[in-house]
């Protein structure tokens, strides 16, 4: 088929400098950072890279990361995490934060938590791991700040460490009280830490948090970002210096600090930070924050992937963030938080068996193996057939989980986005979208915003799909696949490319740039897949 480039309805206004930034060159020479375990920020890897197993990290490293769904992108297509919403205080405030709702660092805005107290929280991570033997990791993420709250999130996971041990522990925190807690991090096997850093220069920080509460008292403006930039790169070099794996977050501001994250990820992964995560802002009027209320926009699906694609060279990059709530449970981007709300606790029979829970995860292992060694076959067929050897092109997969194509079009709430070369099918980020399948009835008035969503795609690679968005999609210039039904997607990806590549070259068909997609802007709530 013949595609083309559709525009699609986004944002007019756009800002100098993040459609022009350039990739980072050659790092400069990096100050020694502390002992610990080798957890210096990666060489500039396009995802976490933790996928190709130990030879590329040291053993140590890797047995923290490979099953965190967060830490390794290859790990999210299996396990899963849950939090609990145990910290509802917060020490500063965000710009893009209303704190009537979760804490926006860590989850989408407009999303509200069920508050539990350290008991109440143990007792459904005992649960869900009964339920859920894929959950191998407890985060604390909000509502507010996981370390502003430091008592209950401690003994949280002082129980938790007593009852369920081989569960991985993570917190999430916006950086100003961490160094006051790295002790007790350590004390509590921590392995894992989030810092929100979206500067490294107060005169930016300024345009981002109105006041930090420091020292007993309101501090405002400059001063205010200067003491959260100090205290969030010290935190961050006492954890390298005792071997905690840190991620930091960053929130992508247009017109704020796009081009500037390029030097936070220089900054962070001279300071040994594993992993940078730069995150869309999620910003509507109806979430009542500041930049909702001025009508800061949050940028476009080609601003995050430039942006993205300029810290290449840089502190290795996340790019499967799902922006979950602060009671999430499950696999990213799904949520069944609905299925373990205080009340079906009290009815639950719960049974923690940790035999049961390897063996369960034993079998992962072997999925994934199949998985590894499915894209390194497909990788060895895709030789070279005469067209441009530099061709990336997006494609979107519709997929339920275990790194398989394997969902319907119209039972979608979110896309996987991977881009695909001659040498690879890499993933970069996942599209939202509102379900296209209601009662068993496609509702067309949701077409063009899926559409939209994956506007910037070249194909889409589903289990099924009906006749009505199956014309949607051709006319839109997206091409519908539905012949790798159950494959795993990284091989599926590379034979549909293969065949794309064939295509051209026959002149069957002509390449085409593909246009700008839409984030979706509005808050996820759980159980709409269950509700499919
Ligand atoms: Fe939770 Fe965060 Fe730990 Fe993951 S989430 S505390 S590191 S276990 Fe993961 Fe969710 Fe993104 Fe966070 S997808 S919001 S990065
Ligand atoms: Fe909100 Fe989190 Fe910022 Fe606190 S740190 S103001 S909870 S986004």
């Amino acid at each position: 088929m013949q595609t083309s480039a559709a525009s699609g309805s986004l944002p007019a206004k756009t800002y100098i400098g993040i459609g022009q930034i350039k990739s980072l060159g050659a790092m400069p020479e990096l100050p020694a950072t502390g002992g610990g375990c080798g957890t210096s920020g990666g060489e500039g890897k396009a995802s976490c890279g933790t996928s190709d197993g130990p030879d590329d990290m040291p053993q140590e490293v890797w047995d923290k990361v490979k099953n965190h769904p967060c830490y390794s992108e290859e790990a999210h297509h299996h396990y899963a995490r849950m939090h609990v919403a145990v910290a509802p205080a917060c020490n500063i405030q965000c710009n893009y934060c209303n704190r009537k709702y979760d804490c926006s660092n860590e989850s989408r805005p407009g999303v509200v938590s069920q508050k539990l107290t350290p008991e109440q929280a143990v007792k459904k991570v005992v649960a869900v791991a009964s339920e859920i033997p894929q959950m191998t990791v407890l985060g604390v993420a909000g509502p507010g700040d996981a370390l502003a709250n430091p008592a209950k999130t401690f003994e949280t996971f002082r129980m938790l460490q007593e009852q369920a041990p081989d569960i991985k522990l993570c917190l999430s925190t916006n950086g100003l009280a961490l160094p006051d807690q790295v002790d007790e991090i350590c004390k509590y096997n921590v392995d894992h830490v989030t810092i929100t850093i979206n500067m490294v220069d107060p005169a930016v920080g300024e345009k981002i948090y109105p006041w930090i509460f420091w020292n007993h008292k309101r501090v405002t403006g400059y001063e205010a970002a200067r003491i959260l930039h100090e205290r969030q790169m010290l935190g961050l070099e006492m954890l390298t210096a005792r071997g905690v794996l840190t991620k930091i977050n960053s929130v992508l501001i247009p017109g704020i600090n796009d081009e500037h994250l390029i030097e936070v990820n220089r900054e962070v992964k001279k300071r040994g930070a594993f992993l940078h995560n730069i995150m869309p802002l999620i910003s509507e009027a109806e979430h009542g924050t500041v930049f909702g209320l001025t009508g800061q926009r949050g940028p476009t699906a080609s601003e995050l992937k430039a942006v993205q694609d300029a810290c290449m060279g840089g502190a290795n990059l996340m790019r499967h963030c799902r922006q979950c709530r602060a009671d999430a449970v499950g696999l990213l981007g799904e949520d069944r938080s609905e299925e373990f709300t205080l009340d079906k606790l009290e009815q639950m029979e719960v049974v923690y068996d940790l035999d049961k829970r390897k063996s369960y995860q034993d079998k992962v292992e072997v999925e994934r193996q199949a998985q590894q060694a499915a894209k390194h076959e497909a990788l060895a067929a895709a030789t070279a057939i005469g067209v441009d050897e530099d061709l990336k092109v997006l494609v979107a997969v519709a997929t339920k989980g275990g790194g398989r194509v394997n969902e319907h079009f119209g039972h979608v709430t979110e896309f996987q986005v991977f881009e695909v070369s001659a040498a690879q099918a890499l993933f970069v980020g996942h599209r939202r979208v509102d379900l296209y399948c209601q009662g068993g009835h496609g509702d067309d008035e949701q077409l063009p915003s899926v559409v939209n969503a994956i506007n910037d795609c070249h194909a889409v690679l589903v289990a099924k799909i009906g006749a009505c968005p199956r014309d949607e999609l051709l006319a839109a210039g997206v091409e519908p696949v539905d012949q790798y039904v159950g494959e795993f997607i990284e091989k599926a990806a590379l034979e549909w490319f293969n065949d794309y590549r064939g295509r051209i070259a026959s002149g069957a068909i002509t390449h085409q740039p593909r246009g700008d997609a839409q984030i979706r802007q509005g808050a996820f709530t759980g159980g709409l897949a269950e509700a499919a």
